[in-house]
This record gives C-alpha cells, sequence and structure tokens, in this order.
C-alpha cells in the first residue's frame, strides 16, 4: 500500500537518498532535478492562461507551425520545449535531447560539457487541451549514451524502452504533480509552490491488478481491428456479458491525467491501431510516450503492452514511430492480449 509522508520528504532529499543508497548516479540525480526545475517554470506559464498572453497555436496569422508529427504547434508546446532545452544545456549531464517538437534530436552545444545521458521529452502532452483549460502534463525519459560520451545522433537514441535509467511526467492540473520512477517503484511528489520544491506524497503507486474503468476514444470503434472490437464489446455487454460486471469509461484525451488516473486507482488505457492511417502503428509515440509511461506503470506493478508484445521490449527503428499502447491493471491488459492471440491464431 502507498503510504502518505509527513513531515513531508522533499524530491531533493529523495534522490540525494537513491544516490546515497547507490541506485543512481550524481549526473542523474542532476538531470532529474533540472527537468523537474524546468517543469516547475512550464507549470507556472500554463497556470497563467490567457493572462499569460501564450494560448492559441504557434507561427504567424494565417500559416501556422507544424511539427514533424504534422500537428499544429501551440505556443505553450513551443516555449515549453524552449525551457526544457535551456534548463539542460549547461548542466554537464546530457549528451543531446530529443522531443516531439523537434525532427532531429539535438546535442548539447560544444560551448557547454556533455554528459552520458540522452534526455526525450514530450514537452506538453494533451496540449490540443490547453485552450479549454484541461489538465495537460510533460512526459520525459531517460537513456544512457550507448558510447559513453561524445556527441549523440539520433541512432544513439534508438533504444528498447527497457533501457531506461528513469522516467516520468508533470501533470498540470488542480496540483502540479511530478511522478517519476528510477526502476525502483514509482512516486507522486506535490508541487509546493509556497516553498517551490516538489514535496513526496505518494510512495509506491500500485495499480490494482483487476480494474472495472477503461479509456479509449470509442468514437473510433468502427476503425479498429477485430480483437480490439471484441475486447470493447465485451467491457460494454457489462454484468449480462461474457465479463460478468459493469465498466465504466473515462476519455480525457490527454495521456498524461488519464495515465495519471489509472497510477492512483487503476484502470485500463488504450490508443490502438486503428484504419483510419494504416500506415501508421498508432497515434501515440514510443520514444516519449509509450516507454516512459510503460516504465511507470512496470514499475507500480502494472503492465504496458502493444496488444502483441511488452512495449518495453519494442525495438526501435526511429526516433518519432508510433506504437498501439494497452496499459494499466495487469489482468485487465491481459484480457486484451488474449483476444489478439486469439485473433492471431495463437490460443
Ligand atoms: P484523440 C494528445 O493529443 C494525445 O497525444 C494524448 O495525450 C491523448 O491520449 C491522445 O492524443 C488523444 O487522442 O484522438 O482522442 O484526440
Amino acid at each position: 500500500m502507498s503510504t502518505q509522508e509527513n513531515p513531508r520528504v522533499s524530491l531533493t532529499r529523495y534522490l540525494i537518498e537513491e544516490q546515497r543508497a547507490g541506485r543512481i548516479e550524481a549526473d542523474l540525480r542532476q538531470l532529474i532535478a533540472v527537468v523537474a526545475r524546468a517543469c516547475t517554470s512550464i507549470s507556472i506559464a500554463v497556470s497563467k492562461g490567457a493572462l499569460g498572453g501564450v494560448l492559441g497555436d504557434a507561427g504567424t496569422a494565417g500559416s501556422m507551425s507544424m511539427n514533424i508529427q504534422g500537428e499544429a504547434q501551440k505556443k505553450l508546446d513551443v516555449l515549453s520545449n524552449d525551457i526544457l532545452l535551456e534548463a539542460n544545456a549547461w548542466g554537464g549531464h546530457l549528451a543531446a535531447c530529443a522531443s516531439e517538437e523537434m525532427d532531429h534530436c539535438q546535442p548539447i552545444p560544444d560551448a557547454y560539457p556533455r554528459g552520458n545521458f540522452l534526455l526525450l521529452f514530450d514537452p506538453l502532452d494533451g496540449s490540443s487541451n490547453i485552450d479549454v483549460n484541461v489538465s495537460v502534463g510533460t512526459i520525459f525519459s531517460v537513456l544512457r549514451h550507448p558510447d559513453g560520451v561524445g556527441a549523440a545522433t539520433d541512432a544513439h537514441f534508438l533504444q528498447p524502452g527497457s533501457a531506461q535509467v528513469a522516467a516520468g511526467y508533470c501533470i498540470y492540473g488542480p496540483s502540479t504533480m511530478l511522478v517519476l520512477s528510477v526502476g525502483h517503484g514509482t512516486h507522486a511528489f506535490t508541487l509546493d509552490r509556497e516553498q517551490g520544491a516538489f514535496l513526496l506524497t505518494q510512495r509506491d503507486m500500485r495499480i490494482p491488478a483487476d480494474t472495472a474503468e477503461f479509456a479509449v476514444n470509442v468514437s473510433n470503434q468502427r476503425h479498429w481491428e477485430p480483437p480490439m472490437q471484441a475486447y470493447v464489446e465485451e467491457l460494454l455487454a457489462g454484468k449480462e456479458g461474457p465479463r460478468g460486471k459493469d465498466f465504466n469509461m473515462r476519455w480525457i484525451a490527454s495521456m498524461v491525467a488519464d495515465v495519471h488516473r489509472i497510477l492512483t486507482r487503476g484502470g485500463i488505457f488504450i490508443y490502438p491501431w486503428d484504419r483510419r492511417d494504416p500506415g501508421k502503428a498508432g497515434k501515440l509515440r514510443l520514444m516519449y510516450e509509450a516507454n516512459p509511461m510503460g516504465l511507470l506503470v512496470e514499475q507500480a506493478g502494472g503492465a504496458a503492452s502493444t496488444g502483441r508484445e511488452r512495449i518495453l521490449d519494442v525495438p526501435p527503428q526511429q526516433l518519432h514511430q508510433r506504437v498501439p499502447v494497452f496499459l494499466g491493471s495487469r489482468n485487465e491488459v491481459a484480457a486484451v492480449e488474449r483476444q489478439h492471440a486469439i485473433a492471431d491464431g495463437k490460443a
């Protein structure tokens, strides 16, 4: 069971204790502390809303700015990306950054020392919700530079999610929370704005193995493949159907918010492949959305799957690769994997 902390342990103290226990190195402690401070700055910008002059689309009047995903960039997408890049440029703990908002990785400038970590992030996930004041978040993932140090290229980032040394997200909601794993459990910290510090508010988050709550955008139902159709039909059949119980549905359309709910009370989050764009494996990106969320969920006792394999085992082929995502309560993820195995003639 997760426990409330009193007196509150700060993120700084938690990281020092992890380093003292030999579970993280000094440079990784520094990296996580820098990312947390950058997220505090993003939280301030997001919380200003219309008063901050940063709502709406980036780009000039009449010509929107688009990212490599082909998505319109929000002003806050660009601002959040810049905050993370600037915060991490000079510390000497990183070799390069990669972001949803940048076509290719950005090596640390030659003017600064380089470290042996690689940082990936979705600087402001769910940003389409910004203009309607719904929770959004920053997702980050940390890998080691495979060559130790030196200039990094996109190819150095192409490591499976199981190679992550840390992952987390910061959710900008009614409160700002940082949820983090360095491979020893998943822990939640809440921003105390008066102190300007993240305080440990939930150690060892645990996802219940079973659930009666699912999260998927059902408006895409007609585009799903048969095993996904079969699985959701069983949920919707409720207690009269084969599952023998009623299910509730939630869809915030902000992955950080939906995943935070699942880490807090269980559930299954799904963004499957669909035939609207058959050439794409899914909507969500492997390297800086599915992998970090997969680590957090597994470290909290849950499961994260493509429907056919563990997300953290997927071998990346390119930086902005997409993947189908089923994650959360492990018995529910197993149920949808069984539907895929049956459809594939493997069960
Ligand atoms: P849809 C936000 O744009 C995002 O990448 C995730 O945060 C979210 O889960 C998903 O897309 C929502 O997608 O198709 O329901 O708008």
